[in-house]
């Protein structure tokens, strides 16, 4: 908490260089008179003002989800990750550890890598050959005639990584928030048993909405548009949305079979001793956090028309497929989706305030062989629709934020964790503003 302040303290002069007094005013008051419980004010999805202010409070302070561990298992293997004016490079140390550097060389500032992603030795820039160890440091810089100058004031910015149960967090803060110590302590035990480090990409896609990124996560952090993702719809049970004691009766049936497979899931989890209590601490904490492990429909196992298997191989140590599926959201920019058979994850790294690219990865155990243990097209269509739906519904609302008729509307009770996002997010940018 305190490092976070500080960070926003230092940066706060930043803001203030690059907008004008009145504008940063104008900012702060409509954060401070949101009307609560209602959707946020066309400005926030429209705004490149305050699409800076974002850049800073949120992008700029928090830990971000980057990538896995399966995505550069190898020393030397990198992904490059862009956001806003922000790019970076995710390095695999020789210690299994993350290097995380900023991508800007530090003679003229070109792009020191190009490539999403890759494997290296040291890092070279394409320029004028400046060349970088893997830890950033400058080692080479020849130029002929030219008189010695002090390498060492001249590193590639180094930003911070981490690395929890197989998934890699960056933060580009000069003191992130502490509290995502006790968050990544949270939800180790839910995920470490899929163990990303025996897992591969099988697949991914990068889609870019156009849409601002608080649309998508919006979008996201609800199922009161369920309706509008047939396949996905296929695997959970159709009582989204609804609470105990307010089922319909067409619905009553569907609800018991749904309470009976989640009590059964419970009690396989406490067989192999897995953690399946919801934590639900989205916007109570600075790093908000939600885990949920629920039953699927059908066989139960994964994301396919009939609930079974996706891939023949189950991940890590799990000795059953019928886990359902753990689910995490974490603030600001991530979601996940763990199964037995792959585990499906989601970033959302903002463009503009009008695009945001979001990046699915689909991770199935390392000795599962396409095509044997596994159908590609299979095991990705689910969420592929969805995602393409998904896209639809944010555009639809970014069209709509533009529009001059647009007025925030209500939030509904199935929306409370969009609610959480949004009180999460002005509670952040409060505080860097302050
Ligand atoms: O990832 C999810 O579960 C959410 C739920 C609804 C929209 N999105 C697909
Ligand atoms: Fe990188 Fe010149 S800009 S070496």
């Amino acid at each position: 908490m305190t490092a976070s302040v500080s960070t926003a303290r230092s940066t706060r002069g930043k803001l203030a260089s690059t907008l004008e007094a009145d504008q940063l005013n104008e900012i702060t008051e409509l954060f401070t008179n949101r009307r609560k419980g209602y959707s946020l004010d066309a400005p926030f999805y429209t705004d490149p003002a305050i699409f800076k202010v974002e850049m800073e409070a949120i992008f700029g302070t928090h830990w971000l989800f980057a990538a896995s561990v399966a995505e550069i298992p190898e020393p030397g293997d990198y992904v490059t990750l862009d956001y806003g004016p922000h790019s970076l490079i995710v390095l695999r140390n020789d210690d299994g550890g993350v290097n995380v550097l900023h991508n800007v060389c530090r003679h003229r500032g070109a792009r020191v890598l190009t490539e999403a992603s890759g494997s290296t030795g040291n890092l070279v820039c394409g320029y004028h050959s400046w060349t970088y160890s893997p830890e950033g440091d400058l080692i080479h810089a020849s130029a002929p005639g030219e008189i010695d100058f002090d390498k060492n004031c001249f590193a590639l910015k180094k930003a911070h990584g981490r690395i929890h149960a197989g998934l890699i967090f960056v933060s580009i803060a000069q003191e992130p928030p502490t509290d995502f110590d006790d968050v990544s302590q949270i939800f180790e035990p839910y995920m470490a048993p899929h163990d990303l480090g025996s897992a591969k990409v099988a697949y991914q896609q990068d889609i870019i909405e156009e849409g601002n990124w608080k649309l998508v996560m919006e979008n996201n952090r609800e199922c009161y548009h369920c309706d509008g993702h047939p396949e996905l719809a296929c695997s959970l049970f159709p009582t989204w949305g609804l609470t105990d004691g307010i089922v319909p009766p067409h619905l009553e049936e569907v609800w018991q079979r749904n309470k009976d497979a989640q009590a059964a899931l419970e009690e396989r989890c406490r067989r192999y001793g897995l953690p399946y209590e919801v934590v639900e601490e989205l916007d109570t904490r600075v790093a908000g956090i939600r885990i949920s492990r629920e039953s699927l429909d059908g066989d139960g196992e994964s994301f396919s028309p009939d609930g079974h298997r996706l891939s023949k191989k189950l991940l890590g140590d799990l000795r059953d497929f019928r886990l359902g599926r753990c689910s995490m959201h974490l603030q600001p920019n991530s979601w996940f989706h763990f199964q037995s058979d792959h585990v499906i994850t989601f970033g959302a790294y903002p463009i503009n305030e009008h695009q945001t690219l979001v990046r699915t990865t689909w991770l199935v155990a390392d000795d599962a062989v396409e095509g044997v243990d596994y159908d590609l097209e299979k095991l990705t269509h689910t969420w592929k629709q969805t995602n393409i739906q998904d896209k639809a519904f944010v555009e639809l609302c970014q069209t709509g934020a533009a529009s001059p008729a647009y007025q925030p509307g209500p939030y509904m009770k199935s929306e409370y964790q969009v609610e959480a996002f949004i009180n999460w997010y002005t509670q952040r940018v409060l505080e860097h503003l302050a």
